[in-house]
């Protein structure tokens, strides 16, 4: 449903959308994420993510950000998300499968 973390000022989640011209735009998923029918949800870039604004302090390689995810019914679950600063913007265009992304938040995978 949302996100928080000391690490930012701001934490949403993002999805992308259409806007009609085959144009995707980031918008804010204010009422948070459905999830499917087998529970998993895969966070990426250029689709749905978890979207850091105002950095509290740098995100340095090697360090975890905590992230506190909020659900419907679990309630709030805490993560270390790993920073990843290695991977580059092509590898996030990746449409082709959703088995590669290991980690939870859509700026950071681990390994
Ligand atoms: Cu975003």
């Amino acid at each position: 449903m949302s996100v928080a973390s000391p690490a930012a000022k701001l934490v949403q989640l993002h999805d992308h959308v259409d806007a009609g011209d085959g144009v995707l735009q980031m918008r804010h998923s204010e009422d948070g994420f459905e999830l499917p029918e087998d529970g998993v949800l895969t966070l990426e870039r250029g689709g749905k993510h978890v979207m850091f604004m105002g950095l509290t302090q740098p995100f340095r390689a090697g360090e975890t950000v905590p992230l506190t995810l909020t659900f419907e019914e679990a309630g709030e679950i805490t993560v270390e998300v790993p920073v990843d600063l290695e991977r580059t913007e092509a590898e996030g265009h990746d449409h082709g499968g959703h088995s590669g992304h290991s980690g939870h938040s859509g700026h950071s995978t681990s390994d």
